[in-house]
């Protein structure tokens, strides 16, 4: 009864799917399982399909320690709830008295806290995510004194919602919530409607409940020199009918989570590593592909991973799915099926809008531009797996028409080569663009790749005339990127101005984007290589810097000016392979693979100097990655 919808979708898949990559290693210790993942840093819980995330110990900002933020991806940039299942116990003014964390740990499936109340109570709490989108927690607490203590549990509803409502609810002596918001969408298109009911339910007696719009709480009265077992239930409308046998037995319906995360991890290829932390690391970041992954609902026909669902909320962005899929064709089964639906979410929404979008979302497509040519790059490498020639026509007239599209509208100068900047690249505030679009380096070599990869495309379809088409334009991609690009001065390709015809001269990894798509000579590579292994430009401690280190422009911890983003290193370490640097490739992924296992959860960015993890935490590509490059060994 606890199973997900969605994997219970792809297990009826299986029979569909030919297999995937085999196990590489006999490693008894092989797959971790959640609790081998067990860290004392991670502090957000959630699972496929749940629309929300929990934050798990929020001590840290001065809160009592068994209070959970519940944050809700209808509800981007704050908590829809806050609290949600709060246990305090009221002091003088009813404040909450001062507790202290004696204990704490993580592990996919759920969290757990242990509490002292002061000289009154101690407890120790379990909270995880259940079923579709359900939490449950159970606290064991036990008295220290002869005196009855009071104990307050309570939550409430953000106030920036349109509405809620709050009232005691007859059965499991709790409560029943209701919040509506009206989400605007960009792009034109409706807004969505949020209306949602919840039920709290508890195993609790003789509760003194009370609710406001926003608020509910029930006081209960613990004897003194007893201990209790409460048990705190938060459930979606949907899962009603469920509450009475998950409040009857809360820790099967945790071990059923437990289960589905450790079949979950089951399906990663094994990997040859020895050190545990790595070890760690790989597993988790298959985990958060299930952390990550949504339903299906709205523009999504079907299940999408999201960067970070604890920052970016819902959506699936361009070449993140790409990063994605490239991790997820190594999980076996699951993975092809989750890596096609990943590219079929986004060329259905190219019909939308004529192009390869940006984003979907769940009630919006976002007509802005990320990479070309990756998808058709990722679709190429799912077809060497299984051979799925109905895959590759269905996405071929989107992919193609994503290419001749970018000719048609982001030439202004008429040269042959596309223009971009800003977010449309992915390079978001990059100082490439500081004077605005450019002819860029790796929109063109992009462009290069995916005529190349849908020449091959073509020709598996049969469609001859289209292969040889896309050939010769790609032949003159190549030319034209060589001639407008490469300064012999400083032996690196820039980006030109398209009206001035000023090379835009910021030394960044972009130049090895002509080494990945193959478009560098090799008397050029080597100028190149010279950039990437002085330790003042690009070989910093943690390389390489998305802006190198002695660019006035160079800041360290700022966005795309300056950190160090793992998809940046990955395609330079591609580059690298193909013109013999293979040693230069290996140092390179070592330095990547350390940078990302020095920190608890894999990061969005990294500090190339320092090595901290910045931005999103559970950063989805930065997983996707480690996993790829562990397994590139
Ligand atoms: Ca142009």
């Amino acid at each position: 009864m606890f199973e997900i919808v969605f994997f219970l979708a792809i297990l009826l898949l299986l029979a569909l799917t030919p297999s995937g990559v085999e196990a590489s290693t006999n490693d008894t210790r092989l797959p971790l399982k959640s609790q081998d993942l067990a860290s004392p840093h991670v502090q957000t819980l959630s699972m496929a399909g749940a629309h929300s995330y929990i934050m798990t110990k929020v001590d840290y900002l001065g809160l009592p320690p068994m209070f959970y933020r519940q944050f809700s991806d209808w509800q981007p940039g704050g908590p829809l709830f806050d609290p949600i299942l709060a246990l305090t116990v009221p002091g003088e003014g009813g404040h909450p008295i001062q507790t202290q964390v004696k204990a704490y740990e993580w592990r996919p499936d759920r969290a757990k806290l242990t509490v002292g109340y002061g000289n009154l109570l101690e407890g120790e709490q379990v909270i995880g995510y259940v079923g579709d989108g359900g939490i449950v927690a159970v606290i064991k607490i036990r008295s220290l004194t002869d005196d009855p203590v009071t104990i307050k549990f309570s939550g409430a509803v953000s106030p920036k919602v349109d509405s809620s409502s709050a009232e005691p609810y007859t059965e499991r002596h709790g409560f029943r919530i209701t919040v509506q918001k009206l989400v605007h969408n960009a792009w034109n298109y409706p807004p969505s409607k949020f209306d949602q009911e919840w039920f709290i339910g508890t195993n609790l007696t003789g509760l003194v409940r009370d609710t406001t719009k926003q608020t509910y709480s029930a006081i209960y009265r613990l004897p003194g020199g007893s201990q209790a077992e409460i048990r705190l239930l938060f459930v979606p409308g949907e899962m009603k009918a469920q509450m009475r046998d998950l409040l009857e037995e809360p820790m099967l319906a945790l071990d059923s989570t437990t289960r589905e995360v450790d079949d979950w991890l089951s399906t990663a290829r094994k990997p040859r590593l020895s050190d545990e932390h790595s070890l760690k690391m790989y597993y988790n970041a298959w985990y958060q592909f299930w952390y990550n992954t949504e339903h299906a609902e709205g523009f999504w026909s079907r299940p999408i991973i999201t960067p970070s669902k604890s920052y970016y909320g819902r959506g699936v962005w361009l070449w993140d799915s790409a990063f994605h899929i490239f991790a997820l064709i190594q999980g076996g089964k699951h993975g092809i099926q989750l890596a096609k639906d990943q590219i079929l979410v986004l060329t259905e929404g190219a019909k939308i809008v004529g192009h390869l979008p940006r984003e979907v979302w769940v009630g919006a497509v976002n007509p802005e531009l990320q990479a070309p040519g990756i998808l058709t790059w990722a679709a190429m490498e799912i077809y060497k797996l299984d051979k799925d020639k109905d895959f590759l026509a269905r996405i071929y007239d989107s992919l193609a028409n994503n290419n001749h599209w970018y000719y048609e509208n982001k030439d202004s100068n008429h040269n042959g080569l596309c223009e971009w900047a800003g977010g449309d690249s992915g390079w978001d505030t990059s100082p490439r663009w500081d004077k605005g679009e450019v002819d860029a380096v790796d929109l063109n070599c992009w462009l290069y790749v995916d005529q190349v990869k849908l020449a091959e495309m073509a020709r598996i379809l049969g469609r001859e005339d289209d292969a040889r088409e896309w050939t010769e334009k790609a032949e003159k991609t190549k030319t034209l990127v060589r001639s407008t690009f490469w300064d012999e001065q400083d032996g690196c390709y820039y980006d030109r101005h398209p009206k001035t015809g000023e090379l835009i001269k910021v030394k960044t990894p972009v130049t090895f984007w002509t080494m990945f798509a193959e478009i560098a000579t090799p008397e050029q590579a080597k100028r190149m290589i010279e950039i990437l292994t002085d330790p003042s430009i690009l070989w910093t401690k943690y390389p390489m810097p998305c802006v190198g280190a002695n660019e006035p422009t160079h800041e360290p911890n700022n966005y795309w000016r300056g950190p160090t983003w793992i998809n940046l290193n990955w395609i330079t370490i591609l580059g690298l392979e193909k013109y013999g640097y293979h040693d230069l490739a290996k140092s390179l992924r070592e330095k990547s693979l350390e940078v990302i296992a020095m920190n608890p959860v894999p990061h969005e960015y990294y500090n190339p100097h320092t090595g901290k993890g910045i931005g999103a935490p559970n950063y989805m590509w930065t997983g996707a990655l480690f996993i790829v490059m562990i397994n590139e060994r």
